[in-house]
């Protein structure tokens, strides 16, 4: 296993219930490290390219929408394996079939507001933080 970088969004039902220290919490409980954050509001235009890979899908347009809707906090987390590590305590897309424990379990409202995006592999992790990061915002 190797120390890894992922990218993590706390979206909008999240930061709307003032849930951005809970959700880091466990992060950290986990052993991740949150060594970059900031809180934005995505424009339509950043939401539309993050998901372009979702283009063609129904729910495309309520996606970026929502979140378009309220401010998201964006993240970096580091630690061992992190990529699969933060997939693993988001838990499934759609909160129905999350695992007990996980931050969707826990918080998610629905399978689109489902409180968290985090990356789905280490190269698409590379492009989202280059998306939202300068390099010198992030201090492992
Ligand atoms: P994410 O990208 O946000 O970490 O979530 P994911 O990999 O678990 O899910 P993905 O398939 O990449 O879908 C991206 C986001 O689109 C919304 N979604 N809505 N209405 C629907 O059927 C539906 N399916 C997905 C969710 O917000 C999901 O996280
Ligand atoms: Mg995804």
């Amino acid at each position: 296993m190797a120390v890894e970088q992922t990218f993590s969004i706390i979206k909008p039902d999240a930061t709307r219930r003032n849930l951005t220290g809970k959700i880091n919490a466990k992060f950290e409980e986990a052993g991740l490290r949150i060594v970059a954050q900031k809180r934005i509001q995505m424009t339509k235009q950043q939401a539309e390219k993050f998901y372009e890979v979702h283009a063609a899908r129904p729910f495309y347009g309520d996606l970026v929408s929502f979140m378009t809707s309220g401010p998201v906090v964006v993240q970096v987390l580091e630690g061992e394996n992190a990529v699969a590590r933060n997939r693993e305590i988001m838990g499934a897309t759609n909160p129905a079939n999350a695992d007990a424990g996980t931050i969707r379990k826990e918080f998610a409202e629905s399978i689109e507001a489902n409180s968290v995006h985090g990356s789905d592999s280490l190269e698409n992790a590379k492009i989202e933080i280059a998306y939202f990061f300068a390099g010198t915002e992030i201090v492992g």
